[in-house]
C-alpha cells in the first residue's frame, strides 16, 4: 500500500484553512491540518511546491520514518511553516492508519484514559457587565472552565475581547481580521496597549468574577506575550487570591528564562507554548519545571507523532497538556488534539473555541460537546471529512492578526 496522491486545499469558510489530502493506491483518504493563521499560503506552498512530490509512492504505514524524513532529513529544520507542513502529513497518515484498522485514532494511541476531555471556553467583554453575561452563558451550557479576557479602561480595543459577542453565542471572537466588508486584508489592524492600566485593572476583574461565580469555576487568563518578566511576576502574584487554573503567555515566547522570574515570585500555575513548534522550545521550561501546562497545537508542532513525544516528555516532570484550540486550527487539527488528549495520561484541559456553522458545513466532524466535556467520537480515523465541493466555494481571503502599539505610538510585543 502506498501514497498515490497528495493535494493541498486552501478554503475560507468564514476564515482561512489549509488542508492536506493524502490518498492511497487502494482508495483510503487521510486529512491533515496545516493552517498557520495569517501565513496560510506559505505553508500551502511549502507543502505543495516542496513536499508533496516526495510523498507519492511512499509506504503510507511508515509514519515515524516519514516524519524523520521530512524533519531530520531536511537541512532547514523547525519553524512554524515547516512544522505545520510536517504536521499535516503526519495527521493524514494517522488518519489513514486508523481508518484502515477501522478504529477511532485514540485506540491506536493507547486507548481512552478518560471518558471525555474537560474544555475551557472563551468569555470576554469590553466591560464587567458584558463579561459577566458571557461567563453566565457558558456556565449555563455546562462549561466548568472559562478563560476571562476583558476590556481595559482607556484602551479602545484589547486583543481577545469581543466587541460583538452575545451571551450564549457559540463563538466569542475571531483572532484574524479581513478588510472592509469581508474583503481581503492588505495589512494588519492596529490596536492600542497600556501595561500600567492593564496591570491595575485585571486583578479587580478577577475579584468580581470570583465573588459573582464562586470558588468552583476554573478561571484562566491569557497575557498574549505583552509583559516584561517582572510585570508578569507581579500579575501572577496579584492573581493568587483568585485561584487561577492558569496564567498563559504573559511574556514574549522566545525567552524561556523570563518564565523563571515569574516562577520565583508566584504559585499561579503557568501555561505557554502556542507559538512554539518544537520540543526544543520547551527544553528549559520542562526540565527546570518552570511551567505547568504545554500549550502547543498538534497542527503547529509537527503533528501527532511529535506532540505525543513532547507530552510524554512533559509528563515525566509532572507537566500536563493544555493544547491550543482556537478557531484558526481547523476541525481536523482539533480532532487530532482530542484523540491525543483522550489517550495520554497527563491530559490537563483542552481549549475549545467552537467553529462557525459555515466552517462546520465544510468540515464535517464527529466530535461532540456535552456539559463541559468534548469527546472525539467513534468514527474510524480522526473523524473529520472535508466536503471538497463546498470548500471550493470559499476562496482564500487574506486576513491578519492585529499588531499593537503603546499609547506613545511605539510598536509592542505579541
Ligand atoms: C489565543 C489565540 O487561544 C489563545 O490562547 O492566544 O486566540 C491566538 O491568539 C490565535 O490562535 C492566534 O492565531
Ligand atoms: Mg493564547
Amino acid at each position: 500500500m502506498s501514497i498515490s496522491n497528495a493535494e493541498v486545499i486552501v478554503t475560507s469558510p468564514g476564515r482561512n484553512f489549509v488542508t492536506l489530502k493524502i490518498t492511497t493506491d487502494d482508495g483510503f483518504v487521510g486529512w491533515g491540518d496545516a493552517t498557520l493563521n495569517g501565513r496560510e499560503l506559505s505553508v500551502a506552498s511549502y507543502l505543495g511546491d516542496h513536499l508533496v512530490s516526495a510523498l507519492i509512492g511512499r509506504d503510507e504505514n511508515r509514519i515515524e520514518d516519514t516524519w524523520q524524513y521530512f524533519y531530520r532529513g531536511a537541512y532547514w529544520r523547525r519553524g512554524p511553516v515547516t512544522m505545520a507542513a510536517i504536521a499535516a502529513i503526519d495527521m493524514a497518515l494517522w488518519d489513514i492508519k486508523a481508518k484502515r484498522a477501522g478504529v477511532p485514532l485514540y485506540q491506536l494511541l493507547g486507548g481512552a484514559s478518560r471518558d471525555g476531555l474537560r474544555v475551557y471556553a472563551h468569555a470576554s467583554g469590553s466591560d464587567y457587565a458584558a463579561l459577566s453575561a458571557a461567563i453566565r452563558g457558558y456556565v449555563d451550557q455546562g462549561y466548568t472552565a472559562v478563560r476571562i479576557q476583558t476590556g481595559v479602561p482607556g484602551l479602545n480595543s484589547v486583543y481577545g475581547v469581543s466587541a460583538t459577542a452575545k451571551p450564549g453565542q457559540k463563538y466569542d471572537y475571531e483572532p484574524a481580521h479581513r478588510g472592509v466588508d469581508g474583503a481581503a486584508a492588505t495589512r494588519p489592524q492596529e490596536e492600542d496597549w497600556d501595561t500600567h492600566a492593564y496591570l491595575n485593572h485585571i486583578p479587580q476583574v478577577f475579584a468580581q468574577v470570583r465573588e459573582e461565580f464562586g470558588p468552583g469555576l476554573r478561571l484562566l487568563h491569557d497575557g498574549h506575550h505583552r509583559l516584561s518578566p517582572i510585570e508578569a511576576a507581579r500579575l501572577a502574584k496579584s492573581l493568587e487570591p483568585y485561584d487561577l487554573f492558569w496564567l498563559e503567555d504573559s511574556t514574549p515566547a522566545e525567552d524561556q528564562e523570563a518564565v523563571r522570574l515569574i516562577r520565583q515570585h508566584s504559585t499561579t500555575p503557568l501555561a505557554t507554548g502556542e507559538v512554539f513548534n518544537s520540543v526544543f522550545d520547551y527544553q528549559t521550561l520542562i526540565t527546570d519545571r518552570l511551567i505547568d501546562y504545554v500549550r502547543s497545537a498538534v497542527t503547529h508542532t509537527g503533528g501527532i507523532t511529535a506532540m505525543k513525544k513532547l507530552l510524554d516528555f512533559a509528563g515525566i516532570y509532572g507537566i500536563r497538556s493544555g493544547m491550543h484550540g482556537p478557531t484558526d486550527i481547523s476541525p481536523i487539527g482539533m480532532a487530532a488534539a482530542l484523540h491525543l488528549g483522550l489517550a495520554i495520561h497527563n491530559f490537563g484541559i483542552q481549549e475549545y473555541m467552537p467553529h462557525s456553522d459555515t466552517t462546520l458545513e465544510v468540515f464535517r466532524t464527529s466530535y461532540a460537546f456535552d456539559r463541559g466535556f468534548l469527546h472525539p467520537g467513534e468514527t474510524p480515523g480522526l473523524g473529520v471529512e472535508l466536503d471538497e465541493e463546498l470548500a471550493a466555494q470559499y476562496p482564500y481571503t487574506a486576513a491578519y492578526l492585529p499588531v499593537n502599539r503603546l499609547l506613545d505610538g511605539s510598536l509592542h510585543d505579541w
